[in-house]
């Protein structure tokens, strides 16, 4: 299932118009940023609608591991979960439980817009369809990546360079050249490959993105809506400036 490589959206703004109209530009899926972005329950899941208006698969990133949080927004119709900072094993256990309904995990039932998003045979296809991606942006979760990847039941990685450049060089850089960045970046892509399982990574531009692809990763977000905002902004007022 990842021969094609996933283009993500990502949203921080808290607005079902944005995330409307990033649905509707070609990505594959559309990430609601509840962690980062200016974003709570009530916001996603207009944004959660607004998507399901459009082409791109819907899903949120959780704050932190809250089966609560968790359960909520898979209710209200995300199809996958990016769950950050998760450090071992039994972190990504209870993540992946929380996402799976019993006999795989403990969400419990009450699908909600599921039903509608999903259609009325929702509760018999969840626990296959629901994607569910573990951040590695820690030291610890660098330390346990072998057992966190070979957890059942979890789909694949996401790496957010960030946390993970801030932890390992000083300074949080997406692009970081950093050689122990260079490193880490390879060794997570290297052992999710090796497991089956979808490696992505968090990017901050096309080009950027189009890199990671070519290196290998099957799951790139191409920056979010708010840089990109920023940097078309910028691109337009040094056009009319003539600089
Ligand atoms: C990171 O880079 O740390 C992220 O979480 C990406 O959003
Ligand atoms: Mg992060």
């Amino acid at each position: 299932h990842h021969d094609k490589p996933i283009i993500n959206g990502w949203l921080a703004i808290p607005s079902g118009y944005s995330a409307e109209i990033v649905g509707h530009q070609g990505y594959d899926a559309v990430t609601v940023d509840l962690q980062h972005g200016m974003i709570g329950f009530s916001d996603a899941l207009t944004m959660l609608q607004a998507l399901s208006s459009t082409p791109a698969i819907p899903l949120a990133r959780v704050p932190h591991n809250d089966p609560a949080q968790i359960m909520r927004l898979l209710d209200a119709g995300a199809y996958g979960i990016i769950c950050p900072m998760i450090s071992n094993a039994e972190q990504a256990r209870r993540f992946v439980a929380a996402c799976r309904y019993p006999p795989l995990g403990n969400r419990s039932f009450g699908p909600a817009r599921g039903l509608l998003y999903g259609g009325k045979d929702y509760p018999q296809h969840a626990n296959q369809q629901i994607l569910t991606l573990a951040m590695i942006e820690t030291q610890e979760g660098l330390e346990n990546l072998e057992e966190i990847i070979a957890v059942d039941g979890l789909d694949g990685i996401f790496i957010g360079p960030n946390d993970l450049s801030l932890v390992l060089t000083g300074s949080a850089a997406a692009e970081s050249q950093h050689p122990q960045m260079l490193a880490a970046v390879e060794r997570v892509l290297t052992q999710t490959r090796a497991a089956g399982k979808i490696a992505g990574i968090f990017c901050t531009s096309g080009r950027a993105a189009a890199e990671r692809i070519a290196q290998g990763f099957h799951f790139v977000t191409p920056a979010n809506d708010v840089m990109q905002l920023i940097q078309a902004g910028r691109e337009a007022v040094a056009h009319a400036r003539g600089e």
